[in-house]
C-alpha cells in the first residue's frame, strides 16, 4: 500500500519508441496518454491504492490486444489488466514505479453469441456483468452472476476474480459459470479455448487457470458463459434474528424446505444495518425491535406457484422453533427492493462512516457462530470498543468480518492497526480450516499474508505455474504470488 508520499504527481514518460508502436496498433482512441484522463486508471475505487502508469493503452479487440502484449513482450514492459475498477483487492492498480502499462478492457463490449438451445451466451471480456444479464433475459434465459457493483465490473474482472456474491449457494461461483474462455498469453500468443461444451476431458482444465489468476497468467479476452432458465416466480424476506447459530439453523431448514428454490441467504449484524440506515439514504428498518442479526432471503423458480406460501410456512416454521424472531415478507417488487438496497449499501455505508479494515474469509457454514464468538472476543481483548461491520453471504459461508476505525486514522496508524487485527482474524480462520480470501482474490492487499496461510507446497506449484506462462514476470508483477 502506497502512502501518499509515495505517489509522484506527475505522469511517468513512457518511451516514445513504445508509445509510437502501440499507437500503430490502438490509433489514438485506444491510447490515454493524458495525466488527467489517466488519473481514474491509477487508483482504485476506495482511493486506497494509487500508482502510475507509463501509459494506458485501451485496444479494440482481441487482436488489437495480442498486438498490445507482443510489443510490451518484446520491449519488456509489465502489463496490469483492468476491467471494471471495482476490486476490493488491489489487483488492477499499478506500482509506483511508472513503468508499468495499463491494459483496460473497457472497449472491448461486444456479445459475440447467444445461444438459447445451448443455453450459452460468449462475451468479450470488457462487458459490463449488468449487460451479459439483460443480454440473457432478452433471449428468455437467465445469468445470475449478482454482484453490488454489476454496473461498472466486468465479466473478464469477474472471470479473473472468480467473484462470488449473492446466489453462489445456488449457482457456484463465476468459475461455476463458465465453459470456455479465450485468452492472450503473456507473449502474445492467443489461446482459443472458446469451447461451448459441458463435457470435454482433453487434459489439464487450462481454463481453470486463468480464472481466478487476476491478470498475473494472462489477459482473459472473452468466454463463453452458462445460461439458466429465467425465473418468474420470486419471494423475498427480511428476518430478524438472535444469533448466528439460529440463522443458521434457519438456512439449513430452508435449504430442506426448498431445496434449489433457495437462491439468496444474505446476512448482517445489528450494526452493520444501523451503519447502512444512518449513513445511505431512502433506507429505513424492515422490522421493528432489535435483533441481533438480520437476514435477507430469497426463492426464486420459474413459476411463481406456491413460491410466497412456500417461504410464508417456513418462515412461520421458523418464528415457531424460535430460530427467527421476527418476519417481513414482501408483498411488492418495491419491497424487495428496499430490501435489497440495504444489503447492497453496506459497502457505501463503510465509506461514509470510516475506514474500513476488511475481511473476506471463508469457513464452513457450520463453524460461522463459533468464529464469530471467537473472533470477536480476541479483538475486544485488544480493542474493547471495536466497532465490527459483520455481515456476507451467510448461504455460502462467506463474512465480510470488517473493522471499522475513524476517517481521519493516519495512514501510519491504519497500516499498524490493520496488521494486528488481520493477524488476529486470520490466525483464527486459518486455525479454524477457512479462507482469509473467500472472493475478494488477493490482489496488493492479501499477498504478503499469502506466505504465512498458504502452504508453501501450494505457494511453489503456483510460482511453477507462473513461472512456465509468464517466464519473464510481466503479467501484473507484484500482486498475487
Ligand atoms: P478489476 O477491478 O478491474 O480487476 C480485478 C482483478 O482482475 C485485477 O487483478 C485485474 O488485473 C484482473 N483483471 C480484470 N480484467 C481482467 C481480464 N480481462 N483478464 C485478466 N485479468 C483481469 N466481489 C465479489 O466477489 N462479490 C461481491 O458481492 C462483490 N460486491 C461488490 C460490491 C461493491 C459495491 C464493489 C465496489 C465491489 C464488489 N465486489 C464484489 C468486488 C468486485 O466488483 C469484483 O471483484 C469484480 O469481479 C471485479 O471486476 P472488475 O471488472 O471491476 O475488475
Ligand atoms: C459485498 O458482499 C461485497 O457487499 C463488499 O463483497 C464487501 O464492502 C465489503 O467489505
Ligand atoms: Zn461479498
Amino acid at each position: 500500500m502506497y502512502s501518499a508520499d509515495d505517489f509522484a504527481q506527475a505522469p511517468a514518460a513512457p518511451h516514445p519508441d513504445l508509445v509510437r508502436r502501440l499507437h500503430e496498433v490502438v490509433g489514438d482512441a485506444g491510447l490515454v496518454l493524458d495525466a488527467e484522463a489517466q488519473a481514474p486508471y491509477l487508483t482504485d475505487w476506495l482511493g486506497k491504492w494509487r500508482g502510475r502508469a507509463a501509459l494506458v493503452v485501451r485496444p479494440r479487440d482481441t487482436a488489437q490486444t495480442a498486438a498490445v502484449v507482443r510489443i510490451c513482450h518484446e520491449s519488456h514492459t509489465p502489463i496490469v489488466v483492468q476491467g471494471g475498477n471495482t476490486g476490493m483487492s488491489g489487483g488492477a492498480t499499478p506500482d509506483a514505479s511508472g513503468a508499468q502499462v495499463v491494459l483496460s478492457l473497457s472497449r472491448m463490449t461486444a456479445i459475440r453469441a447467444v445461444d438459447p438451445i445451448n443455453n450459452t451466451l460468449t462475451a468479450e471480456a470488457g462487458v459490463l456483468l449488468a449487460n451479459v444479464q439483460r443480454s440473457a433475459l432478452e433471449a428468455d434465459r437467465f445469468f445470475p452472476l449478482s454482484l453490488g457493483s454489476e454496473g461498472s465490473c466486468t465479466i473478464g474482472g469477474n472471470l479473473a476474480t472468480n467473484a462470488g456474491g449473492i446466489a453462489v449457494l445456488r449457482y457456484g461461483n463465476t468459475r461455476d459459470l463458465v465453459l470456455g474462455i479465450e485468452a492472450v498469453l503473456p507473449d502474445g500468443r492467443v489461446w482459443n479455448g472458446l469451447r461451448a461444451l459441458r463435457k470435454d476431458n482433453t487434459g489439464y482444465d487450462l481454463r481453470n487457470l486463468f480464472i481466478g489468476s487476476e491478470g498475473t497468467l494472462g489477459i482473459i479476452t472473452a468466454a463463453v458463459l452458462k445460461l439458466f432458465a429465467r425465473p418468474l416466480g420470486r419471494a423475498t424476506a427480511w428476518v430478524g434474528a438472535a444469533s448466528i447459530e439460529s440463522l443458521v439453523g434457519l438456512l439449513a431448514d430452508l435449504r430442506a424446505s426448498a431445496g434449489e428454490r433457495l437462491v439468496a441467504f444474505e446476512m448482517m449484524s445489528h450494526d452493520s444495518l444501523a451503519l447502512v440506515l444512518q449513513h445511505v439514504v431512502d433506507t429505513r428498518a424492515p422490522l421493528e425491535g432489535a435483533h441481533a442479526f438480520h437476514a435477507l432471503v430469497e426463492l426464486a423458480d420459474t413459476r411463481q406457484d406456491g413460491l410466497d406460501e412456500l417461504l410464508e410456512s417456513a418462515l412461520g416454521a421458523a418464528l415457531e422453533r424460535g430460530l427467527a424472531n421476527d418476519v417481513a415478507l414482501s408483498r411488492s417488487e418495491a419491497q424487495s427492493l428496499a430490501f435489497w438496497k440495504i444489503r447492497e449499501g453496506i459497502s457505501q455505508a463503510q465509506v461514509r462512516a470510516g475506514k474500513a479494515i476488511k475481511h473476506d474469509i471463508a469457513l464452513p457454514i457450520s463453524s460461522l457462530a463459533d468464529f464469530a464468538h471467537r473472533a470477536e472476543a480476541a479483538l475486544r481483548a485488544l480493542r474493547p470498543a471495536v466497532r465490527i461491520v459483520n455481515f456476507g453471504h451467510l448461504g455460502d459461508g462467506n463474512l465480510h468480518y470488517n473493522v471499522l476505525v475513524p476517517a481521519d486514522t493516519t495512514p501510519a496508524a491504519l497500516a499498524a492497526e490493520t496488521a494486528l487485527l488481520n493477524r488476529v482474524v486470520h490466525d483464527l480462520v486459518s486455525h479454524m480450516g477457512g479462507s482469509i480470501s473467500a472472493e475478494h482474490g488477493v490482489g496488493q492487499l492479501r499477498r504478503d499474508e499469502m506466505h504465512h496461510y498458504k502452504q508453501p507446497l501450494e505457494l511453489e506449484l503456483m510460482l511453477r505455474i507462473k513461472q512456465a506462462l509468464d517466464p519473464n514476470q510481466l503479467m501484473n508483477p507484484g500482486k498475487l504470488l
